[in-house]
């Protein structure tokens, strides 16, 4: 991926490795649903596009963003699947609630990933406002659906 990318929207997808074998775990974090409808939509559009098949991809929820780590661990436990992509909303409010369950999911994901030794992708829109998160969902700053699966993809062909 070229160095002067802003995000990974525009990434080139040439060199990518074949990945039409490859299983792909997908979590999705059910607060803001819409939205991660959205970047799920967007991921696996993705996936399909790099020549996954679509019975290779699998859609699992989890209630909310903290709980992104548990459900990737799960996934990543199951040798069959290859790459793990999660995807969560988490926006500013009153608390320092974002703060945690952002910095919760960042460590637990990289965790993740090195104790299985897998692709993970932190697919976690954290914002200021609804509309920002919907700005990142499909909207003028892309689809950070595309972008976690986009890494996980790349990370395959390490
Ligand atoms: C509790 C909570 C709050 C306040 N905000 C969000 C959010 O913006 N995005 C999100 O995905 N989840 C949120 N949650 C729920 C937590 O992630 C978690 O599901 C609960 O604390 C239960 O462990």
């Amino acid at each position: 991926m070229a160095t002067s990318l802003k995000n990974l929207n525009d990434y080139n997808k040439e060199n990518f490795a074949d990945i039409s074998d490859k299983k792909f775990g997908i979590v999705v974090a059910e607060w803001h649903s819409d939205i991660t409808d959205a970047l799920c939509a967007g991921a696996i559009d993705t996936l399909l596009q790099h020549g996954a098949k679509r019975e290779n991809i699998f859609r699992n929820t989890v209630p909310g963003s903290f709980e992104l780590t548990l459900g990737a661990q799960f996934l990543a436990l199951q040798e069959e699947i290859d790459a793990v992509i999660c995807l969560g909303v988490v926006i500013k409010g009153d608390t320092k609630h974002d703060d945690y369950i952002n910095n919760a999911v960042a460590n637990g994901l990289t965790t993740v990933a090195l104790k299985f030794n897998k692709p993970v992708s932190f697919g976690l829109v954290t914002t200021n406002t609804l509309e920002q998160a919907l700005e990142r969902a499909g909207g003028k700053h892309g689809n950070k659906g595309v972008e976690a699966a986009a890494a996980a993809v790349h990370m395959l062909s390490f």
